[in-house]
């Protein structure tokens, strides 16, 4: 299920409309995640506070999403491009891989709820693919 170049324009004219607001889908798609599946949570335990609208929950959904516009600049070639941010999740932070699928569903949702006109089916189509690749990007390092 690879990315096709329609699929790539398709991210990147969506990520443009939308990165103005990275922090708050940022933030909101963490929270859900913490929220609906928290498994999530044993990863940062050492948060003083994880509830919604929290310091450390907006500081992060800034920095996770900081990733994915970095991800989106390296959409050619993910699985080197983010190599480094795999070994970061895998061997130092062992994140389990299964959890970027997770993540990523919150994201969707996110961008459902904030751009209902513009996050049209075949918007949600491309991203969702994107996102995938991301996901399977970052789970290079663990085998
Ligand atoms: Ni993730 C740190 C990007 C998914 C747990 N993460 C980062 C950093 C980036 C990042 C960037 C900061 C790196 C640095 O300091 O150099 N993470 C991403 C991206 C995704 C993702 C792009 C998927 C879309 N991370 C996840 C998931 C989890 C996760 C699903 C766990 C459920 N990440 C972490 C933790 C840290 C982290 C934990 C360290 C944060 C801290 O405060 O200690």
């Amino acid at each position: 299920m690879s990315l096709t170049a329609k699929d790539k324009d398709t991210v990147k004219a969506f990520w443009a409309k939308v990165a103005p607001k990275a922090e708050d889908i940022g933030q909101d798609a963490l929270s859900r995640m913490l929220v609906v599946y928290p498994q999530t949570k044993t990863y940062f335990s050492h948060w003083k506070d994880m509830s919604a609208g929290s310091a450390p929950v907006k500081k992060h959904g800034a920095t996770v999403m900081g990733g994915v516009a970095d991800a989106v600049t390296k959409i050619d070639d993910l699985t080197s491009g983010l190599l480094s941010l795999s070994e970061l999740h895998a061997f130092t932070l062992r994140v389990d891989p299964a959890n970027f699928k997770i993540l990523a569903h919150n994201i969707l949702v996110v961008f459902a709820i904030k751009f209902p006109s513009d996050f049209t089916p075949e918007v949600h189509v491309s991203v969702d693919k994107f996102l995938a690749a991301l996901a399977r990007a970052l789970s290079e390092k663990y085998r």
